[in-house]
């Protein structure tokens, strides 16, 4: 408390000597911000005047802080007025908000639920000025801002280690306090399949269970029952964000075939269940089911995540399997590109008649897919030439590549327990997560077909919660500012004086990043 005062006070004076005379504290930096002299003083009670969702939202900041008693108002009465004016949308689109703050009162205008709930991110970060005193201080300014990019996204891997759900709901509320939008939920792969389907229970019984090491006394199934996935799906639409499910195949589904062996497709020798039979009747109607069950669970995801990544590492098999005999037979069909292609155009039209897109991590045979079904990922970072073809080709793309995107990696050149690629360490600094999309040649991070970025975390090497966290944070906050403030606004220097503010937030959260300034030690797989 003492320490977050202090460094208050150090930006306050910072500011007075007019130094930074147009910064606020706030992550992601708002695109036109005016400081003015001053602040508002809540007192003990904040007195709003909002549509319900809105009045929620501010509770909920409001209580997360320490804050004072919120009460809703009417207009003549509030001090605080948050409006929803359909007209503005013209100049902020579907997110953005504007702000002003005077001594005597706070006015927040949005075209839309959305962006409003931004304006109330900003306050509550302004607020944070009043270092938890029970009432709100928020500096006097005008706030106008909207997002650089649609897409905002976070990956977070559930198969190879398990986080649960109250480490994904204190994600999603990081999440929506920097106005991230996307959580790219990574379900099912080699290690476990972490999401119950009522028609195959196998799926979890057997295959929620990460096959047993050595140190294991006891083995349970660790996954996320219909129920909970509902939950977090409304936690998340609560605080602006869509789930977006990834099921993956007809690779890296290992998990799915020990359940249930007879629709493998085979793989290699080191990976030998590791694909789907990708031209089996009953393996369609089998990923059909499931994928109905899944999308009744995510109503307003808009996409279903099909994965279908790295298939070409587990086809080996196909060639012998019955059913893709006839399929190339008859289809005239002459490679296992061909094969692959079919497989995930059937699939994207199956997706389709769910009214949602499809989803595919790109480098794979994509080519075959109506572009108008299916957003592509792009995660080869040295892959120019293949994100321009799909740009190219109509294709919404995110981008997402290994450098700098892969949050597995470890963030500084002293950590040493990240992922290994190609035998080596890579390392994804705060920088170079700051500095992206614009990293890339401009006619690619500026194609109208960029959807937006998202960062992934990917998690063979993240063994604890207390490591995951160390590996997202503060990263994070560089990405969310990386997605949100355009190009000409990003200043790097400007980002690491706000991120001294956040860091003892996120720790008052229960969340330990990786302090830069302090160069705090790496969090490993026990912590030492
Ligand atoms: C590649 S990215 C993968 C993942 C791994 C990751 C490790 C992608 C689509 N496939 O299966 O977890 O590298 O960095």
């Amino acid at each position: 408390m003492l320490r977050r005062v202090a460094c208050f006070f150090l930006i306050l004076i910072a500011t007075a000597a007019a130094a930074v005379a147009s910064e606020l504290p706030v992550i992601p930096r708002p695109t036109h911000v005016k400081v003015g002299r001053g602040v508002f003083r809540s007192g003990p009670d904040l007195k709003v005047n909002a549509d319900p969702a809105t009045l929620a939202a501010v509770k909920r900041a409001v209580e997360a802080d320490g804050g004072p008693r919120v009460a809703s108002s009417p207009r003549n009465r509030a001090r605080v007025h948050l409006a929803i004016e359909i007209d503005l949308a013209d100049q902020l689109g579907e997110e953005g908000y504007q702000l002003s703050v005077t001594r005597g009162a706070i006015e927040a205008r949005a075209a839309t639920e959305a962006g409003l709930f931004y304006a109330v991110q900003t306050l509550r970060q302004l607020s944070w000025a009043g270092g938890g005193s029970g009432e709100w201080v928020v500096p006097c300014c005008e706030v106008r801002d909207k997002p650089r990019f649609a897409w905002r996204g976070f990956m977070l891997d559930e198969s190879r280690n398990f986080s649960g759900p109250d480490a994904v709901k204190r994600l999603l509320d990081a999440m929506a306090l920097l106005k991230l939008n996307r959580f790219h939920w990574h379900l099912t792969d080699d290690t476990a399949w972490r999401i119950e389907i009522r028609q195959f229970p196998r799926l979890t019984e057997v295959g929620a269970v990460t096959p047993p090491t050595l140190a294991d006394l006891v083995v349970r199934p660790k996954f996320y029952t219909r129920a909970q996935v509902r939950d977090i799906v409304a936690y998340a639409r609560d605080r602006g964000i869509l789930v977006i499910p990834e099921i993956n195949m007809p690779g890296h589904a290992d998990a799915s075939n020990r359940a249930y062996p007879e629709h493998s497709g085979g793989g290699s020798r080191t990976r030998p269940a590791f694909t789907l039979n990708p031209a089996s009747e009953a393996t369609f109607q089998y990923l059909n089911t499931i994928l109905r069950e899944v999308a009744g669970m995510f109503p307003d995801a808009g996409m279903l995540h099909l994965g279908g990544d790295e298939v070409s590492e587990g086809w080996q098999k196909w060639p012998e399997l019955p059913e893709v005999k006839d399929l190339m037979a008859r289809e005239g069909i002459k490679d296992l590109t061909g094969v692959e292609a079919y497989f995930k155009r059937r699939m994207a039209f199956f997706v389709d008649s769910l009214g949602m897109k499809a989803g595919f991590w790109m480098g794979g045979a994509e080519q075959s897919l109506p572009p108008e079904l299916a957003t592509l990922f792009w995660w080869r970072h040295t892959a120019h030439k293949e994100l321009r073809a799909a740009l190219d080709g109509g294709y919404p793309v995110v981008l997402c590549p290994r450098l700098p995107c892969y949050f597995d990696f470890g963030q500084d050149s002293s950590h040493m327990a990240g992922a290994r690629w190609l035998g080596r360490l890579f390392f994804n600094t705060l920088p170079s997560v700051y500095a992206f999309p614009d990293s890339l040649p401009s006619s690619l991070s500026g194609h109208a077909g960029v959807l937006g970025i998202q960062a992934n975390l990917w998690t063979e090497t993240a063994f604890t919660q207390e490591r995951r966290d160390f590996l997202t944070f503060p990263r994070l906050l560089a990405l969310a500012e990386a997605a949100w403030t355009p190009a000409a606004r990003k200043d790097y220097a400007a980002f690491e004086e706000r991120l001294r503010v956040h860091l003892p937030r996120l720790r008052e959260a229960g969340i330990a990043p990786w302090d830069p300034f302090e160069k705090t030690p790496e969090a490993t797989r026990t912590g030492q």
